[in-house]
């Protein structure tokens, strides 16, 4: 039989970073895992999602490049509306690229992730120096795997991608679809109540199966819940079962 998981107490305790230590503490009072994924193209149907389920989430993970109205005002909005329901922001940026480029794009542009995003995504795919570029005060999680229908991310890369993330100090976890060892958080996306996936090569998996079967730590749902005629009631309804899920593998 499979050794109980790490509660995430122990899990903040095996923590050096001050992100993923705030990220667990946040789980820990709200009694939720759930990170909800808003995937919508307008400024004001986030600040607005925000709002109502803020209370319910972790963390609200974004991709600012869809957005067709971003503005600074936007972004100031969104971090007091963070700060005031005690969420973080993650940019899904999933970057992808040699250092140099990859620096470019975190400080620059119009969004200047680096100035408001508490954690951020980033492919391995360019080695380990590429992650150099990021800021210390910023959780780094890497994409081990994808949850997607015939992603190249096998075992082999898999393997790769967590070595490097286990050596850097500025990886706080991985993406991925299958447990990790204890040092870094899992984050698991492709994870839906209603669906078993889309026309476009997504699988979902239920919370129960990947709390049981991978140990995840946080669940992230985006259509689940945006999509839903109620995401208010989704997001309580996700945040349960999640926290249920992780219960039961104590
Ligand atoms: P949905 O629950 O609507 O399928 O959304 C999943 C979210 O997680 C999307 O924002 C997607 O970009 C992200 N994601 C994923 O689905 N699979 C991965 O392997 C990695 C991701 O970041």
């Amino acid at each position: 039989s499979k050794k109980p998981r790490l509660k995430y107490e122990e899990k903040k305790e095996l923590q050096e970073h001050p992100v993923a230590k705030k990220l667990l503490s946040i789980a820990i009072e709200k009694k939720s895992n759930l990170i909800a994924s808003l995937d919508v193209t307008q400024t004001s149907e986030i600040l607005d999602l925000a709002k109502k389920i803020g209370d319910y989430v972790v963390a609200i993970k974004l991709h600012t490049d869809i957005l067709t109205d971003f503005s600074v005002d936007y972004i100031n909005e969104l971090k007091s509306i963070a700060q005031e329901k005690n969420f973080l922001l993650f940019e899904d940026r999933k970057f992808g690229d040699i250092g140099n480029t990859q620096q470019l794009q975190f400080e620059q542009g119009v969004y200047k992730i680096s100035d408001w995003a508490d954690l951020i995504t980033s492919h391995v795919i360019a080695g380990e120096n590429s992650l150099n570029v990021f800021s210390e005060n910023i959780g780094v999680v890497t994409i081990a795997e994808m949850s997607s229908k015939g992603t190249l991310t096998d075992v082999t890369y898999k393997q790769k991608a967590i070595q490097i993330s286990e050596k850097n100090s500025k990886v706080i976890g991985c993406v991925a679809q299958s447990s990790l060892p204890d040092s870094l958080l899992l984050f698991t996306p492709g994870v839906n109540l209603d669906s078993k996936g889309d026309s476009k090569g997504q699988q979902f998996n239920t919370p129960e199966k990947v709390f049981r079967e991978y140990y995840t730590d946080f669940i992230i749902v985006g259509r689940g819940i945006y999509k839903s005629a109620n995401p208010v009631e989704e997001a309580q309804k996700y945040r349960e079962e999640g926290w249920r899920s992780y219960e039961a593998t104590l």
